[in-house]
């Protein structure tokens, strides 16, 4: 994708598309006149009431038998897991605690040390990374809404956890600008094959705009070296942009995970109502969000007529209506041979965990798993097996940390 793929066109339209969102059901249903009409593009129809009532069937149930092991319960909001290299494993709690796995076993108080997080709303403590030569510097990166309730942003830190607290707490990154909503953080991390971090920004939820507005970090997955300085072979989204921007035109995206094998990054994001999507991340690309989306709003209002935009980049899959996507993996290991290579994605709204069923690159099916459980984060432990983090809406402490394998 060459920097150019901004095109006028995409900016201009964008701005009386926003307009048109901005507005109340009654544009949305016009719009819908207007695409019956044929005065829109052919695709047209995010959030197309009969699209979504035809696509609403839910994937079928599983059949791979499964044990599953409670390895840790009693948390609240449980946001992330990592596996350190030592076998320990920690898991964040978005409310700001750190908690240690140790051998099987949850210590029963959290880790010293953990950053203050904004927790509010869906702010709070996101992702623990640890860095690849851990064992050598103890290092982990993590990121966390930080600041106040009028004046916040998604902030990315370095550390040292050395197996008993965690201190030399270094802030290296912080999304931009700072904003006054307590939705849409992102907070995903993924080290690259390039020795570069990634992370993922949500749009602020009341800042959709800025998911095109290439001054600001919001909707956007970052590149940055470990330090928090901003490598200089970023690609280039035109004057005046950020040079941290990777990619840009995500709405929040809570899932992200690096695939050796193909060497693919992939990513998920939710959707408004409806248009939760899987995407390839590229360097340069733009994923459409709010010009293009298989979504509406919440409300019922229409954001945008189009599905798809030139110069966007479309998802590898959409779901609509909404699961809900947070947490992505790849399968790979001794434990699920017959899953190798497909990936995971946990679902809020579904309270599912979706198997994406692959054929090389392609997503070719899809399964439900553990129904009946709200899964916040999936991952693909050294063991080969599959853990996964389970929570309640509103912080009730009945989050678990699950470990599956084949039964
Ligand atoms: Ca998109």
């Amino acid at each position: 994708m060459t920097p150019a793929f901004v095109k006028p066109i995409f900016t201009a339209t964008l701005i009386a598309i926003l307009s048109v969102g901005c507005g109340q059901s009654t544009n949305a249903e016009s719009a819908d006149a207007a695409a019956a009409a044929g005065s829109l593009p052919p695709g047209g129809g995010g959030g197309d009431k009969s699209l979504q009532k035809k696509l609403a069937d839910p994937a079928p149930e599983g059949t791979q038998a499964l044990v599953v092991e409670t390895i840790a319960e009693g948390l609240s909001n449980p946001w992330s897991i990592a596996f350190l290299p030592d076998g320990d494993m920690l898991v964040a709690e978005r409310s700001g605690r750190v908690r240690l796995i140790r051998d099987g076993v949850m210590a029963p108080d959290p880790v010293p040390g953990a950053p203050a997080v904004l927790a509010f709303n869906q702010g709070g403590l996101f992702d623990i990374l640890p860095h690849p030569d851990f064992m050598e510097n103890r290092v982990i990166f993590i990121a966390y809404a930080h600041g106040t309730r009028q004046e916040n942003a998604l902030r990315v830190a370095r550390a040292v956890y050395d197996g008993d607290e965690i201190r030399d707490l270094q802030p290296i990154y912080d999304a931009r600008p700072v904003k006054d909503t307590g939705h849409h953080f992102g907070g995903r991390i993924v080290w690259g094959p390039d020795d570069k971090l990634y992370v993922t920004i949500g749009e602020g939820s009341r800042y959709k705009e800025k998911a095109q507005d290439m001054t600001s970090s919001f909707g956007a997955v970052i590149r940055i070296n470990e330090d928090g300085s901003i490598p200089d072979d970023n690609p280039d989204f035109g004057d005046g942009a950020l040079p941290e921007l990777y990619t840009k035109g995500h709405r929040n995206a809570q899932g992200l995970a690096y695939d050796a094998e193909r060497g693919v990054l992939w990513s998920n994001e939710h959707g408004p109502r409806g248009g939760d999507e899987i995407n390839i991340i590229e360097a340069g690309a733009n994923y459409g969000w709010p010009a293009a989306s298989f979504g509406i709003d919440y409300n019922g209002a229409r954001i945008t007529p189009f599905t798809e935009y030139e110069g966007a980049t479309q998802p590898v899959h959409y779901w609509t209506p909404s699961m809900a996507p947070s947490g992505l993996a790849v399968v790979r290991g001794d434990a699920f041979t017959d899953w190798d290579g497909d990936l995971l994605v946990g679902g809020l709204a579904s309270t599912a965990l979706h198997r994406m069923i692959m054929d090389g690159d392609a997503i070719v099916g899809e399964e439900r798993y553990l129904v009946g459980e709200r899964i916040r984060d999936v991952r693909v432990g050294p063991d080969g097996a599959i853990y996964v983090a389970t929570e309640f809406r509103n912080g009730d402490p009945v989050g678990k940390i699950l470990r599956l394998t084949p039964g």
